[in-house]
C-alpha cells in the first residue's frame, strides 16, 4: 500500500514546523514506516535560493515571476515524493500549494492565476490547517524578520486560508499547548481513508 501524504498549512508562526516534526515523529511509530518530511518552499534547490533571497534580503521580482518560482519550486521536488509513496513511505509536507494560492492572491492577483501553475500537482490524503491569530502569532518568537511577517498582509492571507480551508482542509485550533494540537493533529490523521491512487490538483 502507498505512504501516507499529508500536509499541514497556517499563517506565520502558527507552529507548522514543531507539529510537522511532532507529526513525522507519530507516524514512523504507529505505521512501522519510514516517515520524510518536505518543507515548501525548499531553500536548498536553485530555485529556492533564489526565493530564500526574494524573502530575506529584499531582492526584487515580480509578483508574478515569485509564484511561478515557488510552483516551480514544488515541481521540482514533486517526482521525489511520489516515488516515497509509492514505496509505502509516509510524506508530510510543511506547506503546500494553498499557502502559494493565498499568499499570492493577498497582493490583489485572480485566484484562477494563482491557481493554474500547480494544477496537476497529487492531492494529499488530509491537509490540515493550523489557526492561530495574526495577532497571537506576531506574539511568538522572530515574527517580521522575513518579507510577508507584517500583520496586515497576515490578516489579508488569514480571511482567504479560512475561506479555503472549509472546503479543502481540516482546521484544527493551535492556540493550545503544543501539546494539545499534536494530540488534536494525531486525531485527525487517524481517521483518514488512503486511496491507492493519488488525486491530481484540479482547483480549490
Ligand atoms: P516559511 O515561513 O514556511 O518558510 O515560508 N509562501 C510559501 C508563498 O508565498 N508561496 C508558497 O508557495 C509557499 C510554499 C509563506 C516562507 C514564506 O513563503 C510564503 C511564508
Ligand atoms: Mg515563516
Amino acid at each position: 500500500m502507498r505512504g501516507r501524504f499529508i500536509a499541514i498549512e497556517g499563517l506565520d508562526r502558527s507552529g507548522k514546523s514543531t507539529q510537522c516534526d511532532r507529526l513525522v515523529a507519530h507516524l514512523t511509530e504507529t505505521t512501522g514506516n519510514k516517515t520524510h518530511l518536505f518543507k515548501f518552499p525548499d531553500r536548498s534547490t536553485p530555485m529556492g535560493q533564489i526565493i530564500n533571497q526574494y524573502l530575506t534580503s529584499g531582492v526584487a521580482l515580480s509578483d508574478q515571476a515569485i509564484h511561478l518560482l515557488f510552483s516551480a519550486n514544488r515541481w521540482e521536488r514533486i517526482e521525489d515524493i511520489k516515488a516515497l509513496l509509492e514505496k509505502g513511505e509516509n510524506v508530510v509536507l510543511d506547506r503546500y500549494y494553498i499557502s502559494g494560492i493565498v499568499y499570492t492572491q493577498a497582493k490583489g492577483l485572480e485566484r484562477q492565476w494563482c491557481t493554474n501553475p500547480d494544477l496537476g500537482l497529487p492531492v494529499p490524503d488530509i491537509t490540515l490547517f493550523l489557526t492561530v491569530s495574526p495577532e497571537v502569532a506576531s506574539q511568538r518568537g522572530a515574527y517580521g524578520e522575513e518579507r510577508y511577517e507584517k500583520i496586515a498582509f497576515q490578516k489579508r492571507v488569514a480571511a482567504l486560508f479560512h475561506e479555503v480551508a472549509q472546503r479543502n482542509c481540516i482546521t484544527v485550533d493551535a492556540s493550545g499547548t503544543e501539546e494539545e494540537v499534536a494530540n488534536a493533529i494525531n486525531q485527525c490523521v487517524e481517521t483518514v481513508q488512503i486511496g491507492e491512487a493519488l488525486d491530481k490538483f484540479s482547483g480549490l
